[in-house]
């Protein structure tokens, strides 16, 4: 039997911790044009450019764009002209999956260490430690594989003091950041795996990290009924990484995962979610430059309050902004889901607004598994 994490986070990491992490590193994006997504991050998402690394300093076979709002970070890489088997390796990518997650970094104090003690649990190694050097110092790094194609860097960057990484220069950012953040940190990151597998990559964390599950999950009772999809959550014990894990489930419609599968050529990251302190502000501000968002249907509403209590915001707000709300033990959160930002019915984001509550809105999956399926039915695809 595996542990539960209780839902209050233990925020001190534990002295016998077999996998201590610090947090979430980066969010590592293999994009068609990386010069345009820095800009859409930029103006749509709010996000700064802090770090750039191309040809005008030394990289002549890709370009990254490193991005920062709070503590998130996300990096943009796109191939100019493969040359080596990491040049062709990102080409192969964009062209089998289109736009999407290749690397959940994760910052750890000891990446050797780390490292070790996940190939010991039955981790496939991508990369062996191996240190980068520049004259703002030092960081070590190791990766090893996870889902699909997708692959966990292990970063310890404290002997380093520079924009992003050894070999990046600071950039200047593309447009004036905006007055007030729209987010300040990666909440979770979420993994959609093969029908059957959602187990095997449960333990798998379990194992190689050391990862407990989260008491909040779609079984079987609910996937049959409306979602199409079950669900569980792992994280790290003080809950700063947390990875919930999706797989189909055969029901009475298309699972909203099977054409995730179908359309990203495998299992993949689903969706980022993104920590707020202000949603309404935010999703003003995301919706004004153009970014879409799932819709919410009024009938939602007109019951909210019945169940959820009083939020920080007044029900009609929610309402007009198509925010959802839930409501546990531990107290509330907020939240709203992108459509998809590339053609491809693939990755999108979620911006979370929480106060208490740990959970990932369990209250909201009936409405927003409608929401997604009535999206997917517009594409065809239900
Ligand atoms: O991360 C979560 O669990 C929530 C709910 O396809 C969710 O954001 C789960 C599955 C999904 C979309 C959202
Ligand atoms: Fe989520």
């Amino acid at each position: 039997m595996t542990q539960t994490t209780h839902h209050t986070p233990d925020t001190t990491a534990r002295q016998d911790d077999p996998f201590p992490v610090k947090g979430m590193d980066a969010v590592v994006f293999a994009v068609g044009n990386a010069k345009q997504a820095a800009h859409y991050y930029s103006t749509a998402f709010g996000m700064k450019l802090v770090a750039y690394s191309g040809p005008e300093n030394g990289s002549r076979e890709t370009a990254s764009y490193v991005l920062e709002n709070g503590s998130a970070r996300f990096v943009l890489t796109s191939v100019i002209k493969p040359a080596t088997t990491w040049g062709h390796f990102l080409a192969q990518h964009v062209a089998e999956h289109g736009d999407g997650v290749i690397d959940l970094a994760i910052e750890v104090p000891d990446a050797r260490r780390a490292y070790a003690y996940a190939i010991e649990h039955g981790a496939r190694s991508v990369a062996e430690p191996y240190e980068l050097k520049d004259e703002h110092g030092t960081v070590v790094l190791a990766a090893i594989a996870t889902y699909g194609e997708t692959r966990h860097t292990l970063v310890d960057r404290s002997g380093y003091d520079g924009p992003y990484l050894p070999g990046y220069v600071a950039a200047d950012p593309i447009v004036e950041p905006p007055a007030q953040r729209t987010f300040q940190a990666v909440d979770h990151c979420v993994g959609n795996v093969e029908l059957g597998r959602m187990n095997e990559w449960v333990e798998f964390y379990n194992k190689v990290m050391g990862f407990t599950n989260m008491k909040e999950f779609v079984g079987d009772d609910i996937a049959t009924e409306y979602s199409a999809l079950m669900s569980k959550v792992v994280a790290d014990g003080t809950l700063k990484v947390k990875f919930p894990i999706n797989e189909p489930a055969v029901a009475k419609k298309k699972s909203q995962i099977d054409e995730y599968l179908e359309f990203y050529g495998g299992a993949g990251v689903q969706h980022i979610a993104l920590n707020t302190n202000d949603i309404v502000a935010t999703v003003r501000a995301m919706r004004a430059a153009g970014v879409q968002f799932l819709d919410t249907p009024d009938s939602y509403y007109d019951t909210l309050g019945e169940w959820v209590g009083d939020t920080r915001v007044p029900i009609e707000t929610l309402r007009e902004l198509k925010i959802l709300a839930d409501r546990d033990e531990d107290g509330y959160l907020l939240q709203i889901f992108t459509k998809p930002v590339q053609d491809k019915p693939t990755v999108f984001f979620e911006l979370i607004e929480r106060h208490g509550s740990m959970g990932f809105g369990k209250g909201n999956f009936k409405a927003l598994f409608e929401a997604i399926e009535r999206e997917q039915a517009k594409r065809g695809n239900l």
